[in-house]
């Protein structure tokens, strides 16, 4: 299982606590999910409730960051690059290209319930361009 730079952070945000807006700054110049052509990199991330996840292109193809609607704990957030609220909508915008993370485009999303979430992206769901974020107490 792949473990995001949780510890790497904290412990970081332990030796620094107090410390400047700089190296706030630094940190949240870190993206926790990169994309290649074809998949997001890692594929699944582990956090903590009440984290933000950051996907970055990190290729110079469109993406989409769209969570599966029916894939995600019932009481969750919908989430989807675009800020689209529901999958239905997001799918619908993507006709147009909304929501589509061009290179160096960024997403975040705060995940305030525990459990899975798969989501997609939505012009490469045939390749099988998915992953999850998984969300523990
Ligand atoms: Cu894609």
């Amino acid at each position: 299982m792949y473990r995001r730079r949780f510890l790497e952070r904290a412990g970081v945000a332990g030796i620094a606590a107090g410390a400047s807006l700089s190296l706030a700054g630094c940190l949240a110049d870190q993206y926790d999910v990169g994309m290649t052509a074809t998949e997001f990199r890692p594929a699944e991330v582990t956090v903590e409730v009440g984290d933000a996840v950051t996907w970055e292109n990190t290729s110079v193809r469109g993406h989409t960051v769209t969570a599966y609607e029916d894939a995600i704990p019932e009481e969750a957030e919908y989430f989807a690059s675009g800020g689209f609220g529901n999958e239905a909508a997001a799918r619908e915008a993507w006709s147009d290209f909304g929501g589509r993370l061009e290179n160096g485009d960024r997403f975040s999303h705060t995940f305030s319930v525990p459990g899975r979430y798969d989501y997609v992206c939505l012009p490469h769901e045939t390749g099988g361009m998915v992953g999850a974020v998984i969300v523990e107490e």
